[in-house]
């Protein structure tokens, strides 16, 4: 099976994105999940063949220098697929801070030796996902359903 990794600073919404993930799945996923505390990532992965990563940001806060390290470990660690996904959009009313945001995310990307322009990035809240009934109007969890899908498309590649 192959293995997915959430990354991310602490309290980013890793662990609350992999609920959201399971709530808004009608089936199991595909892969395994390493979901573990930031500073156990490195340990957690050494030795495993990670097929995709999820590097979570809260847009409340922005990159940090733990986001940076777990970039450019995966960078490391020859992990090709990497996705991003902005988190918190439901604390975080400005729009244009929410893209400044993005924008520091991508250009950290780069500095960490990933394709910062290139990176996929989707945007939402964890949290509500989690809360969601799953309705197709409900765009907390369409953005599950829209990470899921890459998710499994990575997993089967
Ligand atoms: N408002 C809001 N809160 C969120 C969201 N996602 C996560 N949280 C909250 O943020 C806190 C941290 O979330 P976690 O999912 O535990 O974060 P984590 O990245 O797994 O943290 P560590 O495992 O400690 O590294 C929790 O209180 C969550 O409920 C979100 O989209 N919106
Ligand atoms: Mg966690």
């Amino acid at each position: 099976m192959s293995t997915i990794a959430f990354a991310g600073a602490p309290g980013h919404g890793k662990t609350t994105l992999v609920a959201a993930l399971a709530h808004c799945s009608a089936s199991p996923p595909t892969y395994d999940i390493v979901d573990v505390p930031s500073v156990q990532l490195g340990s957690a992965i050494a030795g495993k063949s990670i097929a995709a990563a999820i590097v979570v940001v809260a847009a409340t806060d922005g990159p940090q220098e733990f986001t940076f390290e777990h970039a450019q470990l995966l960078v490391t660690r020859g992990v090709k697929n990497i996705v991003l996904f902005l988190n918190k959009t439901d604390l975080a009313d400005d729009p244009e801070l929410t893209e400044l945001i993005e924008m520091e995310c991508r250009e950290m990307m780069s500095r960490a030796g990933a394709n910062g322009d290139a990176l996929p990035v989707l945007t939402g809240s964890a949290l509500k996902a989690t809360q969601s009934t799953g309705g197709s109007d409900d765009p907390s969890a369409t953005t599950i359903y829209a990470l899921a899908d890459a998710l499994e498309a990575f997993a089967q590649a």
